[in-house]
């Protein structure tokens, strides 16, 4: 059964005492900063799911569609800031850091391509769903930063004459493999995993939190809304992540 409980001081307490933490986030970290999520009220595009856009089937039937897409949300990101609950995750680091010195250690795993966490401070974060302001050739497989907003050129393509596709992991695709390592590596040696954000319905991402609990880490959801790993969790905090969060700290 789902339990529901908001012990924010048992929790604060774990998070200052544990010397190694992992958190895993998603789409709602950003929601606060205007970022659209994926699933949900208004997470849809055009009425397209993100199984109907985020597959490498979607960019070959329709690279031009899939790079609309794309576009508009490289704008909103453009514009966004990190919000409270970023920057609390960034000053967490900070304060395991200085508390624990070389015993210790904070990872922060994302879902998130938009890039938020690096501009709140937060150091050491591993992107397991790539960035967007990375392009890859199709052709010759070049990687480039590209922070063109809006592309002058839809569906861009490479000097090589290919098209280029966004730097992200679509579904059916594998991750990044020296992040999802270091992923597995921290979520498995975690005392405590805070999970921010997301649905929980993307693996192996979500995975990660039933990793870090079956090896003995505490485990946190913090969601406004229910989420599978909500009966597993220890503290299932309903909150938005830039309310909860601060109060962390
Ligand atoms: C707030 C809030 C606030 C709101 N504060 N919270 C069957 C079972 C298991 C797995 C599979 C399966 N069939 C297929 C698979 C594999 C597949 C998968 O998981 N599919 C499921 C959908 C069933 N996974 C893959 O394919 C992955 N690769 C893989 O498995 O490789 C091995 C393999 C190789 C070959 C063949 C098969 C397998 C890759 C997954 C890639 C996902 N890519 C995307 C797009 C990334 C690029 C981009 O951004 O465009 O990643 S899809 C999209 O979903 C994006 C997200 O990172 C990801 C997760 O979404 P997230 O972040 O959880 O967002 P939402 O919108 O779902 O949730 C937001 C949450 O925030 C909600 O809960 C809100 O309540 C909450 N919220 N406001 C706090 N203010
Ligand atoms: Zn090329």
């Amino acid at each position: 059964m789902t339990q529901a409980f908001f012990d924010m001081t048992g929790l604060r307490q774990v998070v200052h005492t544990a010397n190694l933490i992992a958190v895993l986030t998603g789409a709602g970290i950003s929601a606060e900063s205007g970022v659209p999520t994926f699933r949900g009220t208004g997470g849809l595009w055009r009425n397209y799911s993100p199984e109907d856009l985020a597959t490498p089937e979607a960019f070959a039937r329709n690279p031009r569609l899939v790079w609309e897409w794309y576009d508009w949300r490289r704008g909103i990101i453009r514009q966004a800031q990190p919000n409270p609950g970023h920057l609390a995750l960034a000053a967490l680091e900070r304060l395991t850091v200085e508390r624990c010195g070389n015993g210790g250690s904070f990872t922060l795993i994302t879902q998130n391509v938009d890039g938020l966490h690096e501009r709140a401070g937060s150091q050491s974060v591993l992107k397991l769903h790539g960035d967007i302001w990375l392009v890859r050739c199709t052709g010759c497989g070049a990687v480039e930063r590209n922070e063109e907003v809006p592309l002058r050129e839809l569906p861009p393509r490479c000097g090589c004459g290919a098209l280029l596709r966004p730097g992200v992991v679509w579904f059916g695709e594998s991750l990044p493999s020296g992040e999802w390592e270091q992923a597995c590596e921290a979520s498995g040696h975690a005392q405590v995993m805070l999970v921010v954000g997301t649905s929980a319905l993307v693996y192996p991402a979500a995975g990660l939190a039933q990793l870090a609990r079956a090896a003995g880490a505490k485990l946190a959801v913090i969601n406004p809304d229910e989420t599978p790993l909500d009966s597993a969790a220890d503290w299932a905090v309903r909150g938005i992540a830039g309310e909860v969060l601060p109060q962390l700290l």
